[in-house]
């Protein structure tokens, strides 16, 4: 099995998650963009009135960002660059992004993944 040669980080068969199952349609989400290396699509559980999930298609991507290496500043930059030009073309304005890496900052998903929040004044510091 190759997942044993993988980074720790990198995700294999054995940890499928939803974000999977939404890549591969086989699960219904609301998709604002995409191309061959990410999914932009809307939250389930809005925090604000735009609430946007950018994610990498590829399983083998990190399950989250502490994870991330010098392999991975291709897909981190396209999915900044994405953010960028969804954030442009959807008229968010002004807009926050956030990464919770681990339980303990709020990831309950581990398929790494961006959020972003606009369309309400965002407080600092966030909760
Ligand atoms: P995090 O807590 O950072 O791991 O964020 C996971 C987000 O994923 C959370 O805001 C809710 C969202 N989410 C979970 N399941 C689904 C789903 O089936 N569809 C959609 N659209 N979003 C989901």
């Amino acid at each position: 099995r190759w997942a044993g040669i993988l980074h720790a980080g990198k995700r294999d068969e054995a940890e499928q998650t939803i974000f999977d199952k939404i890549v591969a349609k086989s699960i219904p989400s609301q998709v604002v963009f995409e191309d061959d290396k990410v999914l932009v699509f809307k939250d389930i559980n809005p925090q604000a009135p735009t609430h946007l999930l950018v994610i990498p298609k590829r399983r083998e991507t990190l399950s989250q960002l502490r994870f991330a290496t010098a392999e991975h500043e291709g897909i981190l930059g396209h999915m900044l660059a994405v953010v960028a030009k969804v954030a442009s073309e959807e008229g968010l304005g002004d807009y926050r992004l956030v990464v919770n890496d681990g339980r303990g900052a709020g990831q309950e998903v581990f398929h790494l993944h961006m959020h972003v929040l606009a369309g309400r004044p965002l407080t600092w510091p966030p909760g």
